[in-house]
């Protein structure tokens, strides 16, 4: 099968032909159909993850897949319902499922942890052996190349707009601002709207193009921060909501920049979800998220139920996409775009 692999850090992957692999009996082959690009896998390549985890070489990137189910192991339960030929989206934490966190469910945050795309097998290859039990199907009608980026950059601020949610940030009387509007920002803004029980939605960024892109997904205000202060933006914040701080921020970047801006303004008693990693360190003033009581909620990636849910919102018709859909042979311009920043939406590399 053809696969895109990681021999080397720092060096573009290697288009190669490998076998394709076996599967485990409670496993289920998946032909993948499309697989997102992530800003992830740009830092995959160029080692930003080796200080946590020394993945053995070579590593198959790209975590973002969705397929046909290809070959069903002799484990998996009749109840699983699989067939030959389902459409099938690829949940991104296999848990060991013995943690506590795998028992409530949250394997992506289990301890041994493995994520496809970050070890032999990923999405940038034709075939790939999946845990059934990570798997969902989902319907004919939903096209690939949407399905692929809502298992990563459709599933990541999804469950972080759940997490201000749940900690009671979001009422008609709140302002919700999104930071950054890339591949996981375009889908914050919709669901900072379908979750956001009717907090006011801004959504902050440098480029303007981007800034469109939440204008067109349903943002009640845009500023653009190019070049401004923080006491500049909370002067427009406060000109479009009738407030200068920030009541919820989901922070869909993570730059140190951008950190600091946002903190700059939260209001007291503000929640603060981060689901970007572009940074490494958060770098901010102590005392005023002490004394006005903020709260900082890291939120990565999701697990299998806000993942059905997603699905459940795409096969309503709720979920817009801003996509670009490239070719297996186009994976390291596009890997290199990815780290310029030039590409709106999301790149989709796709296999017949
Ligand atoms: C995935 C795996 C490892 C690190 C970061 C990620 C993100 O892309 C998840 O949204
Ligand atoms: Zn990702």
């Amino acid at each position: 099968m053809k696969a895109a692999r990681l021999h080397e850090y720092h060096k573009p992957l290697v288009l190669e032909d490998i076998p394709v692999p076996d599967i485990q009996p409670d496993e289920i082959l998946v032909k993948v159909k499309a697989c997102g690009m992530c800003r992830s896998d740009v830092q995959l390549v160029d080692g930003y993850f080796y200080r946590y985890a020394d993945t053995p070489r070579p590593i198959i990137p790209g975590h973002e897949i969705t397929g046909v189910v290809h070959a069903i192991g002799s484990f998996v339960p009749k109840a699983s319902g699989f067939a030959e030929g389902d459409h099938v989206v690829v949940s991104p934490g296999w848990g060991d499922g013995t943690c506590r966190h795998c028992q409530m469910g949250n394997t992506h945050i289990c301890a041994n942890v493995r994520w496809p795309g970050f070890g032999p097998y990923g999405g940038f290859s034709e075939y790939l052996p999946v845990p059934a039990r990570y798997l969902i199907k989902v319907g004919k009608s939903l096209k690939f190349e949407e399905l692929a980026p809502l298992t990563d950059a459709g599933l990541t601020p999804y469950r972080g707009i759940k997490k201000l949610r749940d900690a009671g940030a979001l009422g008609p009387d709140r302002v919700l601002g999104i930071l950054g509007v890339g591949g996981l920002g375009a889908y914050a803004v919709q669901y900072a709207k379908l979750l956001g029980s009717g907090a006011q939605v801004v959504a902050l960024a440098r480029n303007a193009d981007k800034l469109a892109v939440a204008t067109e997904y349903g943002a009640d205000h845009v500023i653009s921060i190019k070049g401004k202060s923080s006491g500049d933006v909370a002067k427009e914040l406060k000109k479009a909501t009738g407030q200068g701080e920030l009541d919820a921020v989901i922070d869909c970047a993570g730059a140190p920049e951008m950190m600091q801006l946002g903190f700059s303004l939260l209001s007291i008693s503000g929640h603060y979800v981060d689901v970007g990693l572009v940074g490494d360190s958060i770098d901010i003033p102590l005392f005023p998220r002490v004394s006005r009581e903020q709260t900082f909620h890291g939120s990565f990636w999701g697990n299998y139920n806000d993942l059905a849910e997603v699905m459940a919102l795409a096969a309503a018709g709720k979920i817009r996409h801003t996509l670009k859909t490239i070719r297996f042979e186009e994976i390291n311009e596009y890997l290199d775009r990815l780290r310029t920043g030039e590409i709106v939406g999301r790149a989709v590399v796709t296999f017949d």
